[in-house]
């Protein structure tokens, strides 16, 4: 089999994605996703310019070899625009070879260790009370996790805490600015959790993410504090560049740690696993490079007790999310995978054999990863220049977010 052609579709069916799409002389194609929100048309570039032109002519099923080749082959390595390319061509590749087998991508990685897989969605609120309604309402519609983010009394409204402010951080032209103050948050959300533990009891799982706002010191009372609520997890407590911040962490407190949604590679990651300093991985098949280097991390992960929790938030396609589910059905140390339901825009044009039923999902049976693009109905929704929200202090010093 030969790749004849490769294209790189852009839309924006409520959020933009970025798709590659792969054709073979016999007739099968697959697609990947690459989108990297508020960065797309860098990723664009890297394919269009330098990665499609020499994929043309080899053969999609050397997978490993093509992966090894964009990734040795360019001698700079890493980083997200890098990684998201690769991902978008890996992951089609593993869809035309699934394709080409007659069977679903998780059969080819070594077949089901499960029947369904446990994911949590998003609920949030500007007051405490707000916040556990729409936990609660989260919970009736058959979640079993939920994470839960709430504004801070003094603060304008925090990014994943109102909608308003995110679907302004997603949509305007400018990047939207935030401001923050972590004693403020500290302060706010042990009571959170306690109201939550109050209204739902101790069946619920219930999820946090700080966004790597804290220092670890902060994080480490973070977590002692909320100790009494057992979260599922804590998540992205601190900008994790600096890995070893976490050893600081963990000696502080037994709250479950999460990281790893801006990761690109294994070694972002290594010394978090190794030293057994996370217990869940949140690294996603588009950000890290694909399926062939996330099977890879997985693998390693299980081997050290760490287990997965691919990003899946609504800015990644159901490509994206098609692919870490086929990764989650084989994974022997699953752990969750984040949801949150797709706009029906983006569903039609990314029409897809995977299901969401009552707080489980299933990639489906279909050959390949099971999502197709519906590239007419695609055309028609033309690239928006989006950021994503930038976050500062009081006194104006640029943060982490
Ligand atoms: C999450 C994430 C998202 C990210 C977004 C960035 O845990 O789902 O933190 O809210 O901010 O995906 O593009
Ligand atoms: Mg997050």
């Amino acid at each position: 089999m030969k790749i004849t052609d490769v294209k790189v579709i852009v839309s924006s069916p409520g959020r933009n994605f970025v798709t590659v799409k792969i054709f073979t002389d016999e007739g099968l194609t697959g697609i990947g996703d690459a989108t990297l929100n508020g960065r797309e048309k860098a990723v664009v570039a890297y394919l269009e310019d330098h990665l499609v032109p020499i994929l043309i002519g080899r053969d999609p099923s050397r997978i490993e070899d093509t992966w090894q080749y964009f990734y040795k082959g360019a001698y700079w390595r890493r980083g997200p625009v890098t990684m998201a390319a690769i991902a978008g061509i890996d992951t089609a590749l593993w869809d035309i070879k699934a394709k080409a087998a007659g069977m679903p991508l998780y059969q080819l990685l070594g077949g089901a260790s499960r029947e369904k897989m446990l994911c949590y969605t998003h609920a949030q609120g500007t007051e405490i009370s707000e916040a556990v309604e729409a936990v609660a309402e989260k919970i009736e519609q058959g979640y079993h996790a939920v994470r839960a983010q709430v504004g801070i009394p003094g603060l304008p409204a925090v990014y994943g805490t109102d909608k308003s402010a995110t679907n302004v951080a997603a949509l305007n032209n400018l990047p939207h600015e935030e401001v923050w103050s972590t004693p403020k948050y500290l302060r706010h959300i042990p009571k959170l959790f306690a109201a939550l533990r109050e209204k739902l009891g101790d069946d619920v799982e219930l999820l946090h993410d700080a966004h790597h706002r804290l220092t670890p010191l902060e994080a480490a009372r973070l977590g002692r504090d909320l100790e009494p609520y057992r979260l599922f997890w804590l998540e992205d407590t601190v900008a994790a560049e600096h890995q070893e911040g976490f050893r600081l962490i963990r000696k502080h407190t037994v709250t479950p740690l999460a990281v790893g949604e801006v990761f690109n590679t294994i070694w972002d990651a290594r010394l978090l696993i190794e030293e057994q300093l996370i217990d869940y991985i949140r690294m996603t098949t588009v950000h890290a490079g694909g399926v062939t280097p996330l099977r890879r991390i997985m693998d390693f992960a299980s081997v050290y007790n760490v287990r997965t929790a691919c990003h899946g938030a609504m800015d990644m396609s159901p490509v994206c999310l098609a692919a870490n589910l086929h990764l989650g059905l084989w994974a022997p140390n699953f752990g969750i995978q984040e949801y949150t339901p797709y706009l029906p825009e983006t569903l039609e044009v990314f029409p897809g054999a995977w299901t969401a039923k009552d707080g489980y999902l299933h990639p489906g049976n279909a050959p390949g990863h099971g999502v197709e693009i519906d590239e007419a109905l695609a055309a028609r929704y033309p690239y928006e220049r989006s950021y994503l929200p930038v976050n500062r202090l009081e006194d104006g010093t640029l943060w982490h977010w």
